[in-house]
């Protein structure tokens, strides 16, 4: 009897222990294929996963961009994996999100950085991690094939060669201009100032008038343009943006002021986004420069090389149109 009892009570103890060990076992397996998932390089279904740090969602051309690499992310979905971040303007919301970009160890990460400094820390640890960083639509400081792959995006200061040749061209080399500068500190409002500054040196009777920031917003170009028509009034015959957002604030200014953008305020902008192209057929703007937003073709494209072991270009430089009234009619469709 005792013995049918003590067979019963360690019967009962081996089924207790191959319970707890099953138990155990499938805990494992559950944390080992979730860390696999993320680990071991991000692959999940054997696909890449690739961050895209971008800088925020602020402004048609954003959105486009945006859109954009997150569209061919969904063509090319049976490889790739796409994971969107928005720092909402904020430097160190952007470096924080690199980080934790790193930290769940995606494959590649694009970059829209806000600004030019600041990365070097969040660049060093994607080095480390043996991640490659690809940058978009603006630079950062440091080296291409050292710190990150390549900068794939416009030739700024061409883009800011354009808008002043075209100024100088239109006016006979005669205006009093305001600039309304982007983002201070971002490569491109430097670039696209120093290439329209260039363009017109060799003409002493163009006048800057004021240079200032208004951000990239459209709010902002509204905000300071008030401020330097109170201060500049009649003389300004031009007004140079380094983006449409900023020129659609400006124009409303103008407008206010009962001056007439587009006729005795010229308005030279860059980007070439759908509103600025309906503005040109208005009349109320002049020409925009194009900017184009849509990476996600040459962006996935480089990645791809670059996979493959191919040698990547330090830079990566995108062609741009132009827009005026001859043929903003014919892309406002197509425009973001
Ligand atoms: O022109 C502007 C945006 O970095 C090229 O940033 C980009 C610029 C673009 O906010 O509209």
């Amino acid at each position: 009897m005792k013995s049918v009892i003590n067979r019963q009570r360690a019967f009962v103890f081996v089924l207790a222990i191959f319970v707890l060990a099953t138990l155990a076992f499938t805990g494992c397996r559950k944390e080992g294929s979730s860390s696999s998932s993320s680990g071991a390089g991000g692959k999940k279904e054997g696909k890449l996963r690739v961050g895209f740090s971008q800088m925020e969602n602020n402004g048609p051309w954003r959105i486009a961009e945006t859109k954009s690499m997150k569209d061919e992310a969904a063509r090319r979905a049976d490889r790739f994996e796409l994971v969107v971040t928005d720092a909402r303007g904020d430097l160190a919301n952007q470096v924080a999100n690199v980080e934790d970009l790193i930290a769940q160890r995606v494959d590649a990460i694009f970059l829209a950085p806000q600004q030019e400094k600041g990365f070097e820390g969040v660049l060093q640890a994607a080095r480390e991690a043996k991640i490659p960083v690809f940058l978009l639509d603006r630079e950062v400081e440091g080296n291409p094939g050292q710190d990150f792959v390549t900068f794939i995006g416009s030739n700024f200061v061409e883009e800011g060669k354009r808008a002043g040749d075209w100024l100088a061209k239109q006016t006979n080399g005669k205006a009093g201009i305001i600039e309304l500068l982007g983002t201070a500190g971002a490569s491109v409002a430097r670039d696209r100032h120093d290439g329209f500054a260039e363009a017109i040196k060799a003409h002493p009777d163009m006048k800057i008038l004021a240079s200032q920031t208004a951000n990239f917003t459209r709010a902002e170009g509204q905000k300071v343009m008030e401020n330097l028509i109170q201060a500049h009034g009649k003389n300004i015959t031009a007004v140079y943006t380094h983006n449409d957002e900023m020129a659609l604030g400006a124009i409303q200014a103008l407008k206010a002021a009962g001056m007439q953008p587009g006729k005795d305020v010229l308005i030279v902008s860059v980007d070439g986004q759908k509103s600025a192209l309906e503005a040109i057929m208005r009349g109320e703007m002049n020409v925009t420069v194009e900017c184009n937003p849509r990476f996600g073709p040459v962006a996935f494209d480089t990645l791809e090389k670059y996979l493959k072991g191919e040698k990547i270009e330090p830079k990566i430089i995108v062609p741009d149109k132009f827009f005026d009234s001859t043929n903003a009619g014919q892309y406002v469709n197509e425009a973001y």
